[in-house]
């Protein structure tokens, strides 16, 4: 069994992210093999101390766990498809973001041609690669994750959730959809205020404070979610939750009401099937259950 930090690991794909996986590796001492489909990205890596491969086949034979950082699931096919044989008894990390299943896809290819198979989501942009705050999620084999750790640890803390291939990207995606929207919501408010001449450095200021204290309600609206019990006492109502003057004004002003408008969309559906009296994480099921 190799040291801790003498475990070899090939990484395919040199972009922003590949590259700043592979210089975790090589400064924690792994011997790095690296290979990008467009040649010439390698070089600070290079003399850094990792080797490049002169193609994707020897990348994959020079080491046992092979990392594939490349731009989306269809690459990984394209790249990976000509050589499964030369795969075969590796173990395979793939961190490219992908729906669910797709990555369930890829396992049972992986599977089928031999490969043990481990899949990630990076919640990191790779400024953060081997800093604080960086996290991967893995879900897939479970002696896979535990024979990597020495490599996957160089990266951020990392956190397995199960077998099912699936549940890291879902995890991933999940995440990323509360940030998306909560991204969108403040541009939203930007140009809001943005009407009054307030700059978006201003409304940040005021902004950034008052999500952050709203993530507060996130533990008791997962309650009420998990519960069902959506009329319990106490909860703010959806009637209540009426988005309509918000929608007016950004009308008024006008601006595109899009993202405050699909907010009071889910929210007039429940409130149009009799439930306008419960409380506005109600609005989950508008949510679970789409428009035909
Ligand atoms: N960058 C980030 O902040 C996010 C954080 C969360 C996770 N993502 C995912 O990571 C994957 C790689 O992202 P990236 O930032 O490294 O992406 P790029 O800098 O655009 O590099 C893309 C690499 O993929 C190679 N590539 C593209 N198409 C192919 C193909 N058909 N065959 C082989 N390689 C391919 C590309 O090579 P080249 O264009 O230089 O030849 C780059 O190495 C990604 O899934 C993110 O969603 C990053």
């Amino acid at each position: 069994m190799p040291e801790p930090a003498d475990l070899p690991v090939t990484v395919l794909g040199l972009g922003a992210m590949g590259t700043a996986l592979a210089a975790a590796t090589v400064v924690a001492g792994h011997p790095t093999t690296v290979w990008n489909r467009t040649p010439g990205r390698a070089g600070a890596l290079v003399a850094g101390g990792a080797r490049e491969a002169v193609s994707v086949r020897d990348a994959v034979t020079a080491s046992p766990l092979v990392v594939a950082v490349l731009l989306d699931h269809a690459s990984v096919h394209q790249t990976l498809d000509p050589v499964a044989d030369a795969l075969a008894g590796r173990t395979l990390v793939n961190l490219v973001t992908t729906t669910p299943e797709e990555s369930r896809e890829l396992a049972a290819w992986a599977g089928s041609h031999g490969v043990t198979y481990l899949d990630g989501g990076i919640m990191a942009v790779p400024g953060m690669i081997g800093g604080p705050g960086a996290e991967v999620l893995y879900s897939g084999s479970r002696a896979a994750f535990d024979a990597a750790r020495p490599v996957l640890d160089t990266w951020g803390e990392s956190t397995w959730f199960g077998e099912d291939p699936g549940l890291a990207p879902l995890y991933d995606l999940a995440l990323l959809a509360g940030m998306y929207a909560m991204f969108a919501g403040f541009f939203h408010g930007v140009a809001m205020v943005g009407t009054a001449g307030v700059s978006a450095g201003d409304f940040a200021r005021r902004a950034a404070p008052w999500l952050a204290a709203m993530t507060a309600e996130l533990a008791d609206y997962a309650d009420v979610i998990d519960r069902r019990d959506y009329d319990a006492p106490g909860q703010q109502s959806l009637e209540f939750s009426d988005l309509s003057d918000m929608v007016r004004a950004s009308e008024e002003a006008g601006l595109a009401p899009g993202v405050v408008a699909a907010v009071q969309t889910l929210i007039r559906r429940q409130v149009e099937a009799g439930h306008g009296r419960d409380g506005f994480a109600r609005v989950v099921e508008s949510i679970r259950t789409p428009e035909p």
